[in-house]
Order: C-alpha cells, then sequence, then structure tokens
C-alpha cells in the first residue's frame, strides 16, 4: 500500500510527539492539556487520524429545477419537468418548480450563506432552456447572463463554480420533436449545447459535469415513469435511451473539449449502484468489485471501459442498444475527473458460486432509512464506492458530487431545526470516506447535497435535505444544526 500525504502527516506526528518523548511511556500530562507553542505544533497538533487530505475541497450542490424558480423569466424554455408537475397527481401535493426556492433572484444572499459555512466549491446546474429555450437554434442572451452573474458572485466570494450541464430538465421542444432521450438527435443537441455554454462560461468555469444521474433520469423518467416524461418503454427502447445517455455524455465531452480554454477539468456525476461487502472477508470484496461493474453495466462502466460488458449484451439479448465501435469510442473519451452521487448501499453482497461471482443479500426489514423511501442508510457505501471506482477503473481524480439525507427538520417555536439525525448522518458516512482517503483513493472534494431545502422531485417540498430549512411560505432560509456541524467540519478538514 503506498502512502498518502495524510498518512505521512500523521506519521509525521507520531514521530513529532516520540521524539518530544510525548509517547505513551513518557506522558505526563493528558494531551488535551499540551500547550503547544510555535505554529508548527499548533498545526500538527490539528491534524488528527480524522483528518481529509490538505487542500480537500468542501461543497455544497444544488440543481436548476429544483432551486431557481422564475419558470417564465428571461425567456427560458419550458422544460419536461414543468409540463410533468403540472400534470395533477404526478408530484406529492401537486407541488411544481415555478417559485421553488426563488434561488434565480436571490443567490447573492444564498451565496453569502455558503460563505459562512465555509464552503470552497459549489455545485450547480445550468439550465439547458435558459441558453436554448428550444433545446436547439437561437440562444438566449438573458439566460447566458444569468449564469455570468452566478458565477462572477461566486468567484467574488472565493467559491469555485462546478457547473452540471444536465440535472433532468429536458427543453418541452425537444421532447416534443423527437421524443426526448429515444431518439439520438437530443444527444446533438446536447453536445452542441454543452459546447456552445463551455464557451461562453470559458473565463468563470474551470470544472464541468455533462450530465446527472443518467441512471436515474433514464430508469425513472423511461422505465418505471415516476419521473418526466414519465414513460414505462418496453426493455429495447429503454436500452436505446439508456446509450442515448452515455452517448449524449461522450459528445458533450468531446465538444467542451473543443470549445473551452485548455485546462478546463470535464467528468460526469453518476449515481452508481455501490454494492457493499457484508463482511470484509478478501472473496467478498472481490465479489462487490464485481458487481459494481456489472450493475453499472449501462452506464459508468461503458463510460469508463468503452464496451458494454458481456453479461449485459447477454441479458439484454434481442433487447441491446444499437450501437456503432464509433459511439462507444465517443462514450468513453477520456474523462479528468469522475464524480459519484453516494446516498446508499445497492445491496450488501457476499461471493457466489454461481455465474455471477456474487450474490446480494435482502435487506433486513428493519435497516434504517432516511425520510426517502430508497434511501437506506449504509455508511460504508461512502467507502466502498469511491474505493472501488478508484480500483476497478484506475480514477486518479474524484469527487462526492452528492451525498446527504432527508429529515423530519421539524422547526422549533424559536426556531430551531435540530437535525440531529443529519448531523450523525455526515459524521458516520464522512468518517468513510476520510477511510478512503487515508488510503490513498484520490478523493480532491465533497458536495453535501444540498445546500437548502428544495424540489425534491415527486416528493415535492415534503422531503428536506438542506443544511438549510426553507419556509415556503417566505421563502426565509434558516440554519439547522447540521449546517453548524458542516461550518466546523470544513474549517478543520477533518470529520468532527
Ligand atoms: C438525486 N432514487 O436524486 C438527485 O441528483 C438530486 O436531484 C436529488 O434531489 C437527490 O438525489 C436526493 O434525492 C435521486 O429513487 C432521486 O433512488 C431518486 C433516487 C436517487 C437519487
Amino acid at each position: 500500500m503506498s502512502t498518502s500525504k495524510n498518512d505521512q502527516k500523521i506519521l509525521g506526528r507520531r514521530n513529532f510527539l516520540k521524539s518530544a518523548g510525548l509517547t505513551a511511556a513518557g506522558l505526563s500530562v493528558a494531551p488535551a492539556l499540551i500547550s503547544f507553542k510555535n505554529p508548527v505544533e499548533a498545526a500538527l497538533a490539528n491534524i488528527s487520524e480524522r483528518s481529509f487530505p490538505e487542500g480537500f475541497l468542501w461543497g455544497t450542490a444544488t440543481a436548476a429545477y429544483q432551486v431557481e424558480g422564475a419558470v417564465n423569466e428571461d425567456g427560458r424554455g419550458t422544460t419536461i419537468w414543468d409540463t410533468f408537475s403540472h400534470i395533477p397527481g404526478k408530484v406529492k401535493n401537486n407541488d411544481t418548480g415555478d417559485v421553488a426556492c426563488d434561488m434565480y433572484h436571490r443567490y447573492p444572499s444564498d451565496i453569502k450563506l455558503m460563505k459562512d459555512m465555509n464552503v470552497k466549491i459549489f455545485r450547480f446546474s445550468v439550465a439547458w432552456s435558459r441558453i436554448f429555450p428550444d433545446g436547439t437554434g437561437t440562444p438566449n442572451q438573458k439566460g447566458i447572463d444569468f449564469y455570468k452573474r452566478l458565477t462572477d458572485d461566486l468567484l467574488a466570494n472565493d467559491i469555485q463554480p462546478f457547473a452540471t450541464l444536465y440535472h433532468w430538465d429536458l427543453p418541452q421542444a425537444l421532447h416534443d420533436k423527437y421524443k426526448g432521450w429515444e431518439s439520438r438527435e437530443t444527444a446533438k443537441a446536447f453536445g452542441d449545447y454543452a459546447g456552445f455554454i463551455s464557451k461562453q462560461l470559458g473565463d468563470r468555469v474551470k470544472h464541468y459535469f455533462t450530465l446527472n444521474e443518467m441512471s436515474t433520469f433514464v430508469e425513472l423518467g423511461y422505465g418505471n415513469g415516476i419521473f418526466a416524461p414519465g414513460l414505462q418503454l418496453p426493455q429495447a427502447g429503454l436500452n436505446q435511451v439508456r446509450h442515448h445517455a452515455v452517448l449524449a455524455h461522450g459528445l458533450a465531452v468531446q465538444a467542451i473539449r473543443a470549445n473551452a480554454p485548455s485546462g478546463t477539468k470535464i467528468g460526469l456525476a453518476e449515481n452508481l449502484s455501490v454494492p457493499v461487502p457484508i463482511i470484509d472477508t478478501p472473496e467478498n470484496i472481490k465479489a462487490a468489485e464485481i458487481a459494481m461493474r456489472e450493475e453499472n453495466a449501462g452506464y459508468l462502466t461503458v463510460v469508463m471501459e468503452g464496451k458494454y460488458t458481456d453479461k449485459f449484451l447477454k441479458r439484454t439479448g434481442a433487447d441491446a442498444p444499437k450501437f456503432t465501435e464509433e459511439d462507444l469510442k465517443i462514450i468513453s473519451s477520456p474523462l479528468d475527473f469522475v464524480g459519484i452521487n453516494v446516498y446508499n448501499p445497492a445491496g450488501y453482497v457476499q461471493a457466489a458460486d454461481n455465474e455471477d461471482g456474487y450474490k446480494t443479500l435482502p435487506f433486513a426489514k428493519s435497516q434504517p432509512r432516511s425520510t426517502s423511501a430508497w434511501q437506506v442508510l449504509g455508511p460504508e457505501s461512502l467507502y466502498w464506492a469511491p474505493k472501488n471506482v478508484h480500483k476497478l477503473w484506475g480514477v486518479r481524480e474524484l469527487y462526492i458530487t452528492e451525498n446527504g439525507t432527508s429529515g423530519t427538520d421539524e422547526l422549533t417555536p424559536d426556531k430551531h431545526i435540530y437535525d440531529t439525525d443529519r448531523v450523525s448522518f455526515m459524521r458516520n458516512y464522512l468518517t468513510q470516506l476520510q477511510k478512503a482517503t487515508a488510503e490513498g483513493v484520490p478523493v480532491k472534494g465533497y458536495f453535501y447535497w444540498s445546500l437548502m431545502d428544495n424540489f425534491e422531485w415527486t416528493s415535492g417540498y415534503g422531503t428536506r435535505f438542506g443544511l438549510y430549512y426553507v419556509d415556503y411560505k417566505t421563502l426565509e432560509r434558516i440554519p439547522k444544526e447540521s449546517a453548524a456541524y458542516f461550518k466546523v467540519l470544513a474549517r478543520d478538514n477533518k470529520v468532527v
């Protein structure tokens, strides 16, 4: 095992204590009572086994439709989520993103909230339909200007903007014209838009994510129909949509490389399936690796390897996507980093003597969950996700592009939210992430989902993921206990 910088520092500190005669045998005062006199000693004291590597970046994430509101302002075009959320019965309480958190207008004060929490990176998404109201054609200057103002203000506050180019708000015109992601025309249009906007923002934004969570918007939007556009396609059609999503990613990578200034970094943000070994034996650890590669075969695996696995092609059979060798080259265009959204284990696995080489155990009925029914709580997922992405594909730069949890978040009469569950969630998950970084897994930053409560897709506004509570009547933002936790975490760069 190689020694990471972090390890070196920890070792350094141990040696320092030793030479100062302060290790167990010679220690005459409790560590907390030692007063360090010079800055080097003080700095060393602050590095503990819970520290993240030096320069680790702490941030928060949002997405356009979930926070911006202002859906009819400054020439924005309609999207499939506008249409879908306005169909009665599709979203809890028939909530829509019409107003959301009104971040379109309130971003200057929201940036101050981030600055106050020691945030250094912010992940937001660009609404495609603000840039090209119909998905293609004439760009809308007012939309471009909004993202210029937003990113200028972030930079002025010493926060690096990380832009996601697609967080599920497909321009409705592309759905009407091409059936959206059912057509490769949509993938081509996405590539064109990505190239265009990366040129416009090129002097401000140095990091881009192409698409957010291909697996979620494809499976839920085109497979079981609970997300926009609400389709339930047969397997062959669904596999083709999956293929168009990864193709769109690859076309965008190429277009950004061709249009953005050199030095621009490109990745994606994928909610990959994270199998976790039930018991850490070498056999189960291997089984979890095999499972991760196969269970992400239609998404991250094809992006990283430039081929569909044999098992994927066998499994899909006559319904396999139609593709060319050229497509596979585009899909696997080299990336600068990989972003992973990690909320839960896909399942606990063990080695098995079957064709797959692994078996997924059923979750216990009593396995803890958040208020989002799909979110099984398993902190180990934040260790195994980066660990195995690094191991399977040799990724040299990783970001945790989302991690968070939803809670009941009751407001007390004196306006506090004691979200002890969220604080505990962060400490438990981050302990696992810290372990991965201490072992040398190259995770460079972490974005908590989300800065504030927002439009949680089909769950509407009742499901809250924020560090800030949003009072939807007044749009006031109120810091939760977890915001205080984040502030110390980011300041000290260690699990606190
Ligand atoms: C992600 N599931 O969505 C998204 O990237 C965010 O927009 C979202 O708000 C956040 O996670 C919290 O949900 C998901 O059903 C939505 O498994 C649903 C699922 C997973 C992720």
